[in-house]
């Protein structure tokens, strides 16, 4: 069973891990394979962004840490509006230390991460104990982590061998890596998801490194399973027009790859 080839439907029943089945479940019955990152400085631009284009993305990703008045409502209203439309919350927090810190990082601190996202990145560069670290800050939560194993800016270090290793750590690890940030991905296991940045519609980069490729590209070509779009979205002129394009170039180049 190749995972490029499998709807996510049947995918659902290729793992245990119930964030991975929530998330098929949402992308199947919402048909949305969208993310959007909400890079968005305030907590009111963020909950009004999450609210709008709500019913269009199957995961808010969000970096908690460039809001200027980030408060426990912040989190009252984004899990309020997760419930509404039925999206997962994503912190792209990218832990990447020793296991005893990455804990405290989670579960501590000013934002808590453990206590309001369903799923946090995470660097294989420390080796395992990143994940077992953060596995012991999670005390009965239903949790997750994407690993990032492939940057989408230009001259990332993450090199072929380093892409395999990240996969190797992931199979080690079932019960809480639900699946890879990445460019492109070899592995044809289906109860792995892949997650790309790097999407936008006419433009190739950002002057900053960023480097684009287009939703199709990104599902046809590299594989990815969910589409990751931040300032195509963010700052369109119409963010939710926007949003409903995304999502439908999106969605039916995943209903292309799949009848293949
Ligand atoms: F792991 C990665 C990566 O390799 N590239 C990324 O761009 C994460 N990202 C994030 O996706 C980045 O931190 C932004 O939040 C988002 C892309 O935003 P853009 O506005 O679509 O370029």
């Amino acid at each position: 069973m190749d995972r490029k080839n499998c709807s996510f439907e049947s995918r659902i029943t290729t793992t245990n891990h119930p964030l991975t089945r929530k998330l098929f479940e949402i992308m199947a019955n919402k048909k949305t394979n969208l993310c959007v990152a909400a890079d968005v400085t305030t907590t009111e631009e963020l909950v009004s962004l999450a609210d709008k284009v709500g019913p269009h993305i199957c995961l808010l990703k969000t970096h908690i840490d460039i809001l200027t008045n980030f408060s426990q409502d912040t989190i009252d209203k984004l899990r309020d509006l997760a419930a509404k439309h039925n999206f997962l919350l994503f912190e792209d927090r990218k832990f990447g230390d020793i296991g005893s810190t990455v804990a405290n990082q989670y579960s501590g601190g000013a934002y808590k991460i453990v206590e309001w996202a369903d799923l946090v990145t995470v660097h294989g560069l420390p080796g395992d104990g990143v994940i077992k670290g953060l596995v012991s800050a999670i005390n009965g939560r239903t949790r997750g982590c994407v690993l990032v194993s492939q940057m989408s800016s230009s001259g990332a270090l993450t090199s072929e061998e380093y892409v395999e290793n990240c996969s190797k750590m992931a199979e080690n690890h079932t019960y809480f890596v639900v699946g890879f940030v990445s460019q492109s991905s070899k592995s044809g296991d289906p109860r792995f998801i892949l997650f790309t940045p790097g999407v936008r519609l006419g433009k190739t980069g950002d002057g900053l490194g960023q480097q684009y490729v287009t939703p199709r590209s990104a599902i046809l070509e590299r594989g990815a399973d969910i589409i990751i779009v931040g300032r195509g979205i963010t700052q369109a002129s119409d963010p939710v027009a926007a949003a409903k394009e995304y999502r439908e170039e999106a969605f039916d180049a995943y209903q292309e790859r799949i009848k293949h």
